[in-house]
């Protein structure tokens, strides 16, 4: 089964949208595998965007993915990678559409509130640099029939 690594940035934990941002991947019909609050070292972050790290923006989005907790997580379904990243929409908020999660709620391209895995490749290397194998957990709610035939 296909999954996802999405993290809650440090802004949305500060703006209290925690709830908010999770409730839209249920209520899609997605299962939740692993979540942890944390608050990533530098050698993390950096890790985490290493493929950014000669744009000028880099040494600024390391500051402020470590700048307080942000939510981790692992998210399961078919095709969860590609939509995740359609319900968290574009890079910047500006371009962002109204009813994604950046278009509704973030305004800033470095204050865009939620980080999604662009490709299932990426997206499992991702999951084994935030998580441990036994952080997380394979289950199938019991909805299941109701959401995928
Ligand atoms: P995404 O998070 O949509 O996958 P990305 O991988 O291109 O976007 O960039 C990673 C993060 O870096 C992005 O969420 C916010 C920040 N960022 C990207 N482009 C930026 C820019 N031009 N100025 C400031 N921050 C930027
Ligand atoms: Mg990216």
């Amino acid at each position: 089964m296909e999954r996802t690594f999405l993290a809650i940035k440090p802004d949305g934990v500060q703006r209290g949208l925690v709830g908010e941002i999770i409730g839209r991947f249920e209520a899609k019909g997605f299962t939740l595998v692993g979540m942890k609050l944390m608050t990533a070292s530098r050698e993390l972050a950096e890790q985490h965007y290493g493929v950014h790290k000669e744009r000028p923006f880099f040494a600024g989005l390391v500051d402020f993915i470590t700048s307080g907790p942000l939510v981790a997580m692992v998210w399961e379904g078919d095709g969860v990678v590609a939509s995740a990243r359609k319900i968290i929409g574009a890079t910047n908020p500006l371009n962002s559409e109204p009813g994604t999660i950046r278009g509704d709620l973030a305004v800033n391209v470095g204050r865009n509130i939620i980080h999604g895995s662009d490709a299932v490749e990426t997206a499992n290397e991702e999951i084994r640099l935030w998580f441990k194998e036994e952080e997380l957990s394979s289950w199938t709610p019991c909805l299941t029939p109701w959401i995928v035939e």
